[in-house]
Parts: C-alpha cells; sequence; structure tokens
C-alpha cells in the first residue's frame, strides 16, 4: 500500500505532494478537477466531506483532510526527512508562520474564489474580491518580513513553512503584485521549484514557473 493524494494541478495539495516527495515515500495522486467542480461529486465527498482538497489516505488507510493537519502527521511519521527542524526554537517559528498562512491567508483565497459563498448580491462581487485581495496582501507582506534565512524563511535552513508559502504565495491573480512587493518570498519559491526532490512535482504544476522562469 502506498500514499493516495486526491488534488489537483496549483491547488493545495501541491505542498502535500511535494512534502511526499522530500520524504522519498511511493504516492499516487487521484485528480479532482476544481475547475470542473469535481469535489462536488458524491464520490469524493465520501472521502472527504467538506469537499475540498487535499485528501491523503494513508498506506494503512486512514483518510486525513486539512493540509497542515496532513503536513504534521507526515513530519511525525517520517522524522528522517527532517519536514520540520529538530532545534525547538526553530521549530516554533516553523509552525507559527505555517498556521499562520494556514488560518490567516489560505481562507481568504475562498472569499476570492467563490465569493458568491460569501454575499447575497451578484453586483458586490467585485468590490468583495478587492477587499479579499487586499486582505491578502497586508498578509503577506507580513509573511515577507518574517523570511529571517535566505533562501529559506528560517536561518537554520529549508522546512515544511516553505513549500506551503511557495503554493500558497501563487493564488488570489496577484503575480504582479507579488514579484514587486514580496521579493524574499520570490527568492524563496524559486528555492523550493528547485530542489532536487520537489522539482520534478513543481514543474509538473507550474510549468510556467520552473527553474530560471522566475521574475
Ligand atoms: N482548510 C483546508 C482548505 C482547503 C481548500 O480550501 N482547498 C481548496 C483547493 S486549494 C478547495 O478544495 N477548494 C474547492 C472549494 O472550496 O469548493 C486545508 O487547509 O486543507
Amino acid at each position: 500500500m502506498t500514499y493516495t493524494l486526491y488534488g489537483h494541478r496549483r491547488s493545495g495539495s501541491l505542498a502535500v505532494e511535494m512534502a511526499l516527495a522530500e520524504i522519498g515515500t511511493d504516492y499516487e495522486v487521484r485528480d479532482v478537477d476544481l475547475e470542473a467542480e469535481g469535489q462536488r461529486d458524491a464520490g469524493y465527498a465520501a472521502v472527504n466531506p467538506q469537499r475540498k482538497l487535499p485528501a491523503l489516505v494513508t498506506p494503512a488507510g486512514e483518510t486525513l483532510t486539512e493540509s497542515v493537519a496532513i503536513l504534521l502527521t507526515l513530519d511525525r511519521r517520517h522524522p528522517a526527512a527532517a519536514l520540520l527542524p529538530e532545534d525547538e526554537a526553530a521549530c516554533a517559528q516553523a509552525l507559527r508562520w505555517l498556521l499562520f498562512i494556514a488560518t490567516e491567508i489560505y481562507p481568504v483565497v475562498e472569499i476570492n474564489d467563490y465569493p458568491e459563498r460569501f454575499i447575497p448580491a451578484p453586483e458586490t462581487v467585485t468590490a468583495q474580491r478587492e477587499v479579499a485581495r487586499s486582505l491578502w496582501r497586508t498578509r503577506w507582506q507580513l509573511v515577507e518580513d518574517a523570511i529571517e534565512g535566505d533562501p529559506y524563511l528560517l536561518p537554520s535552513g529549508f522546512c515544511v513553512t516553505d513549500l506551503y508559502i511557495a503554493v500558497v504565495s501563487r493564488w488570489a491573480q496577484q503575480d504582479t503584485w507579488r514579484r514587486e512587493a514580496l521579493p524574499k518570498v520570490e527568492t524563496l519559491t524559486a528555492a523550493v521549484a528547485a530542489r532536487p526532490a520537489t522539482a520534478p512535482v513543481w514543474s509538473r504544476h507550474r510549468p510556467e514557473e520552473t527553474p530560471g522562469r522566475f521574475g
């Protein structure tokens, strides 16, 4: 038995897929096409009743959802991959920013992508989206300012939070702004995209942003 990852290109499943690649374990990906609303299918609802990606079925048959829960579980089960730093103080910072992105930034993308879930009046969609994107920019600036390493978040080197930063920072149609405003996030993302383990996964999901094609 191997891991089975329910995911879709460019979605949050990319962070989990890259963590699996860092671990070096076998996995298979089942595509759930978000553009075709595949997450609404009854078959997928049986995997994740919340009808969101990613979901991971472990070799033991357990179903895991919630991207951060999945990543932290993988870290505990595969300590040799060092997805989180061994040093306690460094680990605390890795968790701090992982959770900040998961709880304060990731949810904003739902307002951007599915505004109709939050507002009854279609004529206010544009304004609602701009509020979401403004929040997005303010919160990403905090992540930018928190990047103390070079190229990664932590001076001690790579950790799983770097994968999360690379994946989530690409969303919400903020590419032009991001390239100008978040140079450290861009450098970090380019480094994630070039890691030996993650590069093949990254380039399958984001061929337009492979090493040498940033900026
Ligand atoms: N809290 C969840 C959020 C998952 C999430 O919003 N996933 C998006 C893809 S990146 C999704 O499935 N969206 C489809 C929808 O909301 O219908 C997690 O961290 O896993």
